[in-house]
C-alpha cells in the first residue's frame, strides 16, 4: 500500500492515466452530451464528501474506481468552464479541426519531417546524455517526457519555441498539474469547487501554465503575421517547414471556425507527450530486460542506412523489427485494462439481443491482447512476433504498429482511433535510432522486466527504475539522418 500511495503522489503515474482521458478528451460530441451522462444519476461509491475529506480514503477510492472518477471528471460537472485552468481539456466545437489537423495535416507532413525531427532529436539527446565511457544512471520515465516534448513541439510550434524552457515546462507539466489539481479539487464538494479552485495552489499553477502558453503562442502568431505583411524581415535562419501553428490558421479559415491557438496547443501536448513517453519507457524497459533484441535492431538500422543513404520517406517503414518490438511492447503492456471508451448516443441492439441503452458508457477490455488463441505464448515477450507475421504472404502491410484491429487496439480503433499514431510511431522510431546507436543500456540492478503498476484500470511504468547508459560509437554515420 505504501508504494501505491507513493506512486499516486508521483507525477509520473500520469503517463498511464492520460490515454484513458483521450477517449473523451477530443471526442466531438462529448460536451454536447455530457448532461446525459449516466454517472450523474448513478450514485458513486464513496462519494460522501462531508464525512470523507481525507486524502487517504480518496486515494483508495481512486485506485478502486479510477475509471468512474475519470469519466465523471470529464463530465461538465467538474471540468466545466467555470473551473478556470482546465480549458485545454475542452476542445468545444474545434475538436474536428484538431483531429483533422493531426490526422491529415500532420500525417501528410511526416515524410518531409524525418530529417528535421532527427536533427532536433540529436540535439536533445546530446543535451540529455552527456557522452560517458562509464555506466551512468538515468531515470528514463522521469526524463523522457522532456525529450518528447521538445521533439514534438518542433512540429507543433517550430524550432524556436521547442527549445524554450518555459514552453517545455507547460508542455510537460500542464498535464501533470492538471491531474494533481483534479485530484485535489475532488476532495471538495462540487458546489464549493468553483470557489475553492481560485485558492488551490495546484489550480493556480494550471492557470499560470495557460497564461504562459497563451503568451508564448500568441507572440509567435503575431511574429509570423508581421513577417507575412513585411513588417518584419524573415527569420534568420528561415523556417524550413510548416508546423501545427500554420495548420491551425489554415484550418480555422477553411472550416470558418475561430480557434484559440494557445489552448489548442496545450491540448496537443496533453494528447501527445505522456502517451508517447509511456510507450518509449515500456520499450526501453523491455529492451533492457530482453537485450537480445538490441543488436538485431542496430543491424536493421544499418541495413536501411546502407540501402537508402539519407533517410527517405519510406526509410522508417523498412524498420520492421523495430516496428514489431514496439507493437509487442504495446501488446504486453497496454496503457490500461480497458480502452475504446464510448458513449452510446442511441440504443444499440447487439446480435445476441442485448441492448446497450442510450447514455451508457462502454469500453473494451484489453485482455484480448493477451489471449492465447490470438497470440500463442501470449505472456512471453516476443519482439519478432509481428515481424514474423508480416513475413507471411499477403501480410506485409498488416500488423504494423500503426495498424489498429480488434485484436490490437492500443491506439484505439475505428473512427476515433488515435490520429496521432503515425506521428508517434515515426517520432519514437527516430528517438530509438539515436538511443540505440549512441548508447548501451542495461538496468542498474540485475533484474527482470520491472512490472508495471496497476492503478485502477491503468497500467503505469515503474517510475523508480533506473537505467544505466554508456556511450558507444555508432556503426554508421548519422549524416544519413541529417547529422549527429
Ligand atoms: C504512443 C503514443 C500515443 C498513444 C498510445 C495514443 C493513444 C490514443 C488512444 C487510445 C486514443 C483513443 C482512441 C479510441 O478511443 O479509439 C487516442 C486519441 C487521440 N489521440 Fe492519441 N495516442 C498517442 C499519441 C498521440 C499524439 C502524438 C497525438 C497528437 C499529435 C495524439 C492525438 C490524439 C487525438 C487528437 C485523439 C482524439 C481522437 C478523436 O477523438 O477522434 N495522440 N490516442
Ligand atoms: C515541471 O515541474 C516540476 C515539479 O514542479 C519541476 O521540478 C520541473 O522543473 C518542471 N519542468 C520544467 C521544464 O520547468
Ligand atoms: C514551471 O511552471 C510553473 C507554472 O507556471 C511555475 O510555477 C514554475 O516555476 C515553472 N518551473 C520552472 C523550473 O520554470
Ligand atoms: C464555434 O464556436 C464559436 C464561438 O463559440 C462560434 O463563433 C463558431 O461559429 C462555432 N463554429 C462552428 C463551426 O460551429
Ligand atoms: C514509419 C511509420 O511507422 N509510420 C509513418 C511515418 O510517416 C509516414 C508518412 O506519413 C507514414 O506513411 C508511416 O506510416
Amino acid at each position: 500500500m505504501a508504494i501505491l500511495a507513493q506512486v499516486l503522489d508521483s507525477p509520473y503515474f500520469i503517463q498511464g492515466v492520460v490515454v484513458a482521458l483521450l477517449a473523451v478528451l477530443v471526442t466531438s460530441f462529448w460536451d454536447d452530451l455530457s448532461d446525459e451522462i449516466p454517472y450523474r444519476r448513478v450514485p458513486l461509491v464513496g462519494k460522501n464528501w462531508w464525512s470523507d475529506l481525507t486524502n487517504k480514503k480518496a486515494k483508495a477510492r481512486f485506485s478502486q474506481s479510477a475509471r468512474a472518477l475519470i469519466a465523471e471528471g470529464f463530465s461538465r460537472n467538474f471540468f466545466e468552464d467555470r473551473i478556470a485552468g482546465f480549458e485545454a481539456f475542452h476542445q468545444k466545437n474545434t475538436s474536428k479541426l484538431v483531429t483533422d489537423l493531426v490526422r491529415i495535416k500532420l500525417t501528410q507532413a511526416l515524410g518531409s519531417l524525418t530529417i528535421p525531427l532527427s536533427k532536433e532529436t540529436a540535439a536533445t539527446v546530446h543535451d540529455t546524455f552527456p557522452p560517458s565511457d562509464e555506466w551512468k544512471p538515468y531515470n528514463f520515465a522521469y526524463h523522457v517526457p522532456y525529450m518528447v516534448a521538445r521533439i514534438s513541439s518542433l512540429v507543433f510550434l517550430g524550432q524556436k519555441i521547442c527549445r524554450d524552457k518555459e514552453w517545455i515546462n507547460v508542455s510537460v507539466n500542464y498535464t501533470i498539474d492538471a491531474f494533481t489539481a483534479a485530484r485535489e479539487l475532488r476532495m471538495w464538494p462540487s458546489v464549493l469547487r468553483p470557489l475553492v479552485h481560485w485558492f488551490l495552489p495546484s489550480a493556480q499553477k494550471l492557470r499560470q501554465h495557460l497564461r504562459v502558453a497563451r503568451s508564448i503562442v500568441n507572440q509567435e502568431v503575431e511574429h509570423r503575421a508581421m513577417i507575412q505583411d513585411g513588417r518584419l524581415p524573415p527569420d534568420d535562419p528561415p523556417r524550413v517547414h510548416t508546423d501545427a501553428l500554420d495548420w491551425m490558421r489554415e484550418l480555422s479559415q477553411e472550416y470558418d471556425t475561430p480557434i484559440e491557438v494557445g489552448r489548442t496547443q496545450v491540448g496537443l501536448s496533453l494528447a501527445a507527450i505522456h502517451t508517447t513517453s509511456n510507450l518509449l519507457t515500456n520499450i526501453m524497459y523491455d529492451l533492457a530486460a530482453y537485450p537480445q533484441y538490441i543488436q538485431p535492431l542496430r543491424d536493421e538500422i544499418c541495413a536501411v542506412a546502407a540501402e537508402d543513404g539519407e533517410f527517405k520517406k519510406t526509410s522508417l517503414l523498412k524498420l520492421k523489427l523495430m516496428d514489431s518490438v514496439m507493437k509487442e511492447s504495446q501488446r504486453v503492456n497496454p496503457v490500461g485494462m480497458i480502452l475504446l471508451n464510448r458513449l452510446a448516443t442511441a440504443d444499440i441492439p447487439l446480435s445476441d439481443g442485448t441492448v446497450i441503452p442510450k447514455g451508457a458508457t462502454v469500453a473494451v477490455s484489453t485482455h484480448v491482447m493477451g489471449e492465447e488463441s490470438i497470440y500463442p505464448q501470449a505472456s512471453t515477450y516476443d519482439g519478432y512476433r509481428f515481424y514474423h507475421k508480416r513475413q507471411e504472404p499477403g501480410n506485409e502491410h498488416r500488423f504494423q504498429l500503426v495498424t489498429t484491429t480488434r485484436d490490437h487496439f492500443a491506439f484505439g480503433h475505428g473512427v476515433h482511433a488515435c490520429p496521432g499514431r503515425f506521428f508517434a510511431a515515426n517520432e519514437s522510431k527516430i528517438l530509438l535510432i539515436h538511443l540505440l546507436l549512441k548508447f548501451d543500456w542495461k538496468f542498474k540492478e540485475d533484474r527482470g522486466r520491472p512490472k508495471n503498476f496497476e492503478i485502477g484500470t491503468e497500467s503505469i511504468t515503474d517510475p523508480t527504475v533506473e537505467l544505466l547508459f554508456r556511450s558507444r560509437t555508432p556503426e554508421i554515420d548519422l549524416k544519413c539522418l541529417g547529422g549527429a
